[in-house]
């Protein structure tokens, strides 16, 4: 318990923190070791900041089922719920390793150190940072250090006790300025790390021609006007998933692919060699492993890049390979099939832009993989820099060694975008609206269902290519009350959507959409 002013005991009282300051020297010492960290990191790599580099840490350990809970339940925002609970987990440390110091400074100078500690080692492991990355965490535990001794310094006395009133104003002072300088220190290492942002370089690729454009889109292939999305996904609708909590920063001018493995003849692509090549477009929808039944992850788009198989034939793909080992330049990995990668009938691309601009940095810039046909996880890698041809036992990729599965082809799969769910009609007819896949395959038909009634099927749109979604509609006939539709597609190889329902893991879920509405 704190000495209470009639104390007579003051050399005690006078060493012993308040409460309030001691915690403020713990969370004032835990942002200026943040700011200087991000400042140092700013003149390094922004994944070297102590802060991202624990937070992509964390999604590396997290259990796959936890990610996939994550994803489920934040969806997109899954990553600013991580940095947040991090934030939240981080400053309620400090402020409890402030407190366990009122008396001397080592609890907390120790936990500081910790928390130091703790990001040196996850800049260390980081795959795509150099070991002079380690100087911003370490830059970082200095400042926590410094900073949290001389505010503890500055706070003796602030507990009860004859000098209270001035080293209270003293610390308030020495606190203000710590604060003031976390910030200026922080917003700096902000806008050097800006200077290093790919954006200025995408601006400079300009307009990437096709040699050879896709198919064009049939005028009938969507229903937008009845509830389906756009046959084409804008760029900044198109769904995003991936490890990255800040978007790698690569410029077109400093990359480059290494293709190597079992090759006749090691390869390197720069930028400018690529995009002077006769490109090729093609229309592509896309699907993550981790879309629910319903969910919202597929998109597609019009790609623009060279064929992957044109890159492996120069390399010369040798006997024996069986996996196409990509990896990003943060260090995530992919394992696709070599017979899909040089399989010409499929199109697996290298891809360098996306709906008539280069890539967005998010979706990959300068470069990424595209398989039409095959879930993204084991087909898509963004910020690609090397593809090494290999075994299926001498690599494994980033989400197998986490449980998924090594083949993934995408599943057949339908969902209701019209009604929405919960929604309040009135009674009569009703039209139902939707999105169906089979990519690779092709979509043949789509049935709907009211309730346990009798499946009915529902006009598709014109097909544009087996590699791209359909929308579909249909009107039922619905009495007042509470009801269930639901829907199911059957591809071109004849095979119906299962009604099993299967979770995402390990290699995609399975059942059929339903939604319940009332109708009046
Ligand atoms: N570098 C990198 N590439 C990646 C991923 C990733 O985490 N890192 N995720 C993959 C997954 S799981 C999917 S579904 C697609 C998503 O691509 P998009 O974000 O452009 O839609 O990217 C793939 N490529
Ligand atoms: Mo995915």
């Amino acid at each position: 318990m704190t000495a209470t002013g009639t104390s007579t005991t003051a050399p005690p009282a006078r060493t012993r923190l308040g409460i309030v300051a001691a915690a403020l020297c713990g969370v004032l010492a835990l942002l200026a070791a943040l700011a200087v960290g991000h400042l140092a990191a700013g003149f390094i790599s922004v994944n070297a900041s102590p802060y991202l580099a624990v937070g992509n840490g964390a999604i590396d350990l997290t259990p796959v089922e936890l990610k996939d809970f994550a994803v489920r339940t934040f969806g997109t925002h899954d990553k600013l719920v991580l940095l947040s609970g991090m934030a939240v987990v981080l400053v309620v440390a400090a402020a409890l390793a402030g407190v366990a110091s009122r008396r001397s400074p080592w609890p907390g100078t120790v936990v500081v150190a910790l928390f130091g500690v703790l990001g040196i080692v996850a800049v260390a492991v980081r795959p795509d940072l150099g070991p002079v990355a380690v100087l911003a965490p370490l830059a970082s535990l200095v400042a926590g250090v410094v900073v949290f001794r001389l505010l503890h310094h500055a706070a003796r006395g602030t507990g009860a006790g004859p000098r209270e009133g001035s080293s209270r104003r003293s610390f308030l002072l020495a606190g203000a300025g710590a604060l003031a300088g976390s910030a200026v220190v922080g917003v700096g290492g902000q806008l050097l790390g800006a200077t290093r942002n790919a954006a200025a370089s995408r601006e400079a690729v300009g307009r990437l021609v096709p040699a050879r454009t896709a198919p064009a889109i049939p005028a009938d292939a969507d229903f937008a006007k009845l509830g389906t999305p756009p046959f084409l996904t804008p760029n900044r609708d198109f769904y995003r998933v991936d490890t990255a909590l800040t978007v790698p920063q690569v410029r077109a001018e400093d990359w480059s692919l290494r293709i190597h493995g079992l090759v006749d003849r090691e390869k390197r692509y720069r930028y400018a060699d690529l995009r002077d090549r006769p490109l090729v477009e093609r229309t592509i929808t896309m699907t993550c492993v981790s879309n629910e039944v319903g969910g919202p992850y597929v998109s597609t788009a019009n790609f623009v890049g060279v064929d992957l198989a044109d890159l492996l034939a120069e390399a010369g793909v040798r006997p024996g390979a069986e996996q196409l080992y990509s990896s990003s330049v943060d260090g995530w990995t992919s394992g696709t099939p070599v017979a899909a990668a040089l399989d010409r009938g499929r199109g697996a691309m290298l891809a360098l832009g996306m709906n008539g601009e280069p890539l967005p940095l998010e979706h990959g810039f300068p470069a990424r993989l595209v398989v039409p046909g095959l879930y993204g996880y084991v087909s898509a890698t963004k910020w690609v820099v090397d593809l090494e041809v290999t075994t299926w036992a001498a690599r494994q990729a980033y989400w197998l060694r986490r449980g998924w599965a090594e083949q993934a082809p995408i599943k057949t799969e339908s969902r209701i975008d019209t009604p929405r769910g919960f929604q309040t009609l009135p009674a009569g007819t009703v039209r139902v609206a939707g999105i169906a896949w089979a990519q690779h395959t092709g979509i043949d038909r789509v049935e709907v269902r009211l309730d346990n009634g009798s499946w009915q099927p529902a006009v598709l749109s014109a097909q544009d290519t087996v590699d791209t979604w359909r929308m579909w509609w249909a009107e039922l006939r619905v009495p007042p009350g509470s009801h269930q539709v639901a829907c199911r597609a059957t591809d071109h190889g004849g095979y119906t959507q299962t009604q099993d329902r299967a979770g995402t893991v390990p290699d995609g879920a399975t059942g059929w959409h339903t939604i319940t509405f009332t109708a009046k």
